[in-house]
C-alpha cells in the first residue's frame, strides 16, 4: 500500500475533463520588491504596477531589467468564477513556481510553497467571491540561499551549473471539484496485464451513497477495454486486476490507456479524473536492465528546461521539435537533470516512448566552490537541507508516479559522497525511494567513479565522466585510454550492478571549426563523443549513454562558459552541430 509519510499530503492534481478549468496564463501584473516590502505595504491584498510579465515564463529574458534579478517580486491577476459553481471547491493550481511562492486571494492567504519545479494546488473557497471579481497575489523569492535546493549565494555563485531563473515557469488555473472528490490516483502495472488501482476519495457525504466506477479505454477514449465498480468504504481504495487484451508499453511501441475513475453518489457522478497509463515491468537482473522482461539500453541525452526568453518554461512547440530531434538521432532515453520537468515534458515521453530517469532537485555540482571543504560535511548533516532534500524527492515521485516512460528515479547530481554525512544523505534518499516506490528503480548521478557502499542502495551505477574535457583536454588518445581503464575499475568494484554513464561531453561554439580538432570546435566535439561512444558501447557492463547535454543552455556566469553551456549537439535554438550527425550514426550501431 502507498503511504504518504512526511510531506506530501495534498491532493493530486490529476486529468479531468469533468472538472471546470479556469486557465490562468496570459499577461500579469509584476513588480519586483528588492528590499522585500510589499507584505508590509499590503501588495498581497493587490498592488499598482505599469509593468506586465508573461506567464507561464521566467521574468529574467522577459525585460533586460530584469534579467539577473534574483529576489522578490510580485505577480497579480484577476479571475471570476460564476454563481453556477457555488458550493464547488476553488482550487488554485500552480504546476512550477519558484523558488518559493506565497499566494493570497482577495488579500487572504492561502498557504505557500517551496521549491520551482514541483505542481501544489491550495484550496481557495474561504477566500473566493463568486458572481465577482477575485484578485490573486503571488509572492516569489526567489533569492539563492545555502539552505534552500538546489543551493547557492548568488546570480553567479551556484551549486548548480543552470541559470537561477526566477518566476511563474508553468502554467496556473483555478480548477473547480465538488465536496467529495478523487483526492489521489496511483497506478502500478506490468506488461503481463496487472492493473492496481490505489485511490484515495475526499467525501463530505456519508461514504455508503458513494461507488467508484473505474473504467480502462484506448488512449482516444474510444474503445472500453475494462470496467469494474466498488464502494467507496472508507478513505483508500484498491482494485487490483489482471487483464487479458492489453498491450506493453515501450519506446519501440509506446503504448498508452486512459483510466478514468468516477465518483457517483447518490446515482450521480461528482468527480471524474483519468490517467494516462502503459503496461511495462522494469528491473535489474543479472546485471541487465530489464524492459517486459527483454534487456535494454539506454541511449540519449542529460536535457534542460531552457529556452531563450521563456527562461525555465519549455513552450509545447519547442519541446515537439525537442523529441523529434531526439527521435531523428536515434534516442530513447534521457535523465531529467536536474530537476523534474513539466507534464508536457513528461507527456511527450509516454506518449512518443522515451525512458526517463526523473532526478530532483538536489544538485550539488558545484558546492565546494560555496563553502569551505571543512564545511561540506557539517552542511550535509543541517537537518533543514536533509528534510528538504527528502521532501523535494517525496514530492517528485507523488506527483510523477503513474508515468509509463518513467523507469528510474535519480536522487541526486554530483553530490560530494567523498563527505560522510553527504554519503549517508544520499544512502537515506535511495532508501526513502525504495521505500515509497519499490517497483522503479533508483539512482544518483556521480562525478565520482568510486561510489563506496551507496552501490548497495542503488539499482543502476550511474556516472558523469569528462576526461577529455576537464582533465586530459586537447588529448584524446590519453583521455580514451583512462576511460578504458578506469571503467574497467568500476566494474571489478561493483560486478553486479549495470553502470550508465549519465554525462560526458563537450563543448562546441556552433560554427567554430578546426582541422585537426582543438578543444571549443564543433569537430572535437564530435571526434570526443564519436570515441567516448565507441568504448561505453563494446562494453557489456554499461547499459547506457546519455551526451551532455541535448542542447545549449544558459548559466551563471564564469570564465568556462561563453555565456552558455555549449556542450549541446543542437545550439539553443535547437539547430544541429556537426556532432549531431555523428552522434545519429553511432545511435543506429547500438
Ligand atoms: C557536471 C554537471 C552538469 C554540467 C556539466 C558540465 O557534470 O552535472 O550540470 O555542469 O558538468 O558541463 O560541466
Amino acid at each position: 500500500m502507498w503511504t504518504y509519510r512526511t510531506y506530501t499530503t495534498g491532493a493530486k492534481d490529476l486529468k479531468s475533463y469533468f472538472r471546470p478549468r479556469i486557465p490562468l496564463n496570459g499577461f500579469w501584473r509584476f513588480r519586483v520588491d528588492p528590499n522585500d516590502i510589499g507584505e508590509n505595504n499590503g501588495w498581497h491584498k493587490g498592488f499598482e504596477s505599469e509593468h506586465l510579465v508573461y506567464v507561464p515564463s521566467s521574468w529574467n529574458e522577459q525585460n533586460p531589467d530584469w534579467d539577473k534579478y534574483v529576489g522578490i517580486a510580485w505577480y497579480q491577476t484577476k479571475f471570476y468564477i460564476g454563481v453556477e459553481h457555488i458550493g464547488k471547491i476553488p482550487w488554485t493550481v500552480f504546476k512550477g513556481c519558484g523558488y518559493y511562492a506565497k499566494i493570497w486571494v482577495n488579500g487572504l492567504f492561502l498557504g505557500d510553497h517551496e521549491g520551482s519545479f514541483i505542481e501544489f494546488r491550495l484550496n481557495a473557497l474561504k477566500a473566493v467571491t463568486f458572481g465577482k471579481m477575485n484578485t490573486l497575489v503571488v509572492k516569489i523569492d526567489n533569492k539563492l540561499a545555502m539552505n534552500r535546493i538546489p543551493p547557492g549565494k548568488s546570480v553567479n555563485e551556484t551549486a548548480f551549473d543552470f541559470y537561477p531563473y526566477g518566476g511563474i515557469h508553468r502554467d496556473v488555473y483555478v480548477e473547480l471539484t465538488n465536496k467529495n472528490y478523487i483526492k489521489d490516483l496511483r497506478v502500478s502495472t506490468d506488461y503481463r496485464g496487472l492493473l492496481k488501482t490505489e485511490l484515495t476519495v475526499e467525501c463530505c457525504t456519508t461514504l455508503a451513497e458513494c461507488e467508484l466506477l473505474i473504467k480502462l479505454y484506448d488512449k482516444f477514449f474510444e474503445k472500453e477495454y475494462y470496467a469494474c465498480r466498488k464502494n467507496v468504504v472508507g478513505g483508500v481504495i484498491v482494485v487490483e486486476d489482471r487483464l487479458q487484451n492489453i498491450k506493453p508499453w515501450s519506446p519501440e511501441d509506446p503504448q498508452l490507456y486512459n483510466l478514468e475513475v468516477n465518483l457517483i453518489c447518490g446515482n450521480e457522478v461528482v468527480d471524474s479524473v483519468f490517467e494516462r497509463i502503459g503496461f511495462r515491468s522494469i528491473e535489474v537482473r543479472n546485471n541487465e536492465i530489464l524492459l517486459n522482461g527483454k534487456p535494454v539500453f539506454l541511449k540519449g541525452f542529460g536535457r534542460h528546461e531552457d529556452f531563450p526568453v521563456t527562461g525555465k518554461y519549455l513552450p509545447g512547440s519547442v519541446l515537439v521539435r525537442d523529441f523529434y530531434l531526439m527521435k531523428k538521432i536515434g534516442a530513447n532515453s534521457f535523465r531529467t537533470s536536474h530537476y523534474p520537468y513539466s507534464e508536457e515534458h513528461l507527456d511527450l515521453a509516454d506518449e512518443l516512448g522515451f525512458l526517463v530517469i526523473l532526478e530532483s532537485p538536489f544538485c550539488l555540482s558545484g558546492v565546494g566552490n560555496l563553502i569551505p571543504k571543512q564545511e561540506i560535511d557539517k552542511w550535509c548533516l543541517d537537518p533543514e537541507v536533509r528534510s528538504k532534500a527528502k521532501k523535494m524527492v517525496e514530492e517528485m515521485i507523488y506527483q510523477y508516479k503513474n508515468r509509463p516512460s518513467v523507469i528510474m528515479y535519480s536522487v541526486a547530481n554530483e553530490a560530494p559522497i567523498g563527505y560522510e554525512n553527504c554519503r549517508s544523505l544520499v544512502r537515506e534518499l535511495s532508501e526513502f525511494v525504495k521505500s515509497l516506490n519499490p517497483q522503479t528503480l533508483v539512482t544518483f548521478a556521480s562525478h565520482r567513479l568510486d561510489i563506496g557502499d551507496l552501490s548497495n542502495v542503488v539499482d543502476v551505477i550511474s556516472l558523469n565522466v569528462y576526461f577529455g574535457w576537464y582533465t586530459e583536454g586537447g588529448d584524446l588518445d590519453k583521455a580514451i585510454a583512462r576511460l578504458e581503464k578506469e571503467l574497467e575499475v568500476v566494474h571489478q568494484r561493483y560486478p553486479g550492478k549495470p553502470i550508465i554513464i549519465t554525462e560526458f561531453g563537450a563543448d562546441a561554439i556552433t560554427g567554430l571549426h578546426s582541422d585537426p580538432p582543438v578543444m571549443w570546435s564543433e569537430e572535437y566535439q564530435g571526434e570526443f563523443i564519436r570515441r567516448y561512444i565507441e568504448v561505453l558501447i563494446k562494453k557489456p557492463f554499461i547499459k547506457g549513454v546519455h551526451v551532455w547535454n541535448f542542447a545549449d543552455f544558459r548559466t551563471p556566469e564564469s570564465p568556462l562558459r561563453v555565456i552558455l553551456n555549449r556542450k549541446g549537439v543542437v545550439t539553443r535554438d535547437r539547430q544541429p552541430k556537426a556532432s549531431y550527425w555523428i552522434l545519429q550514426k553511432l545511435f543506429a550501431e547500438r
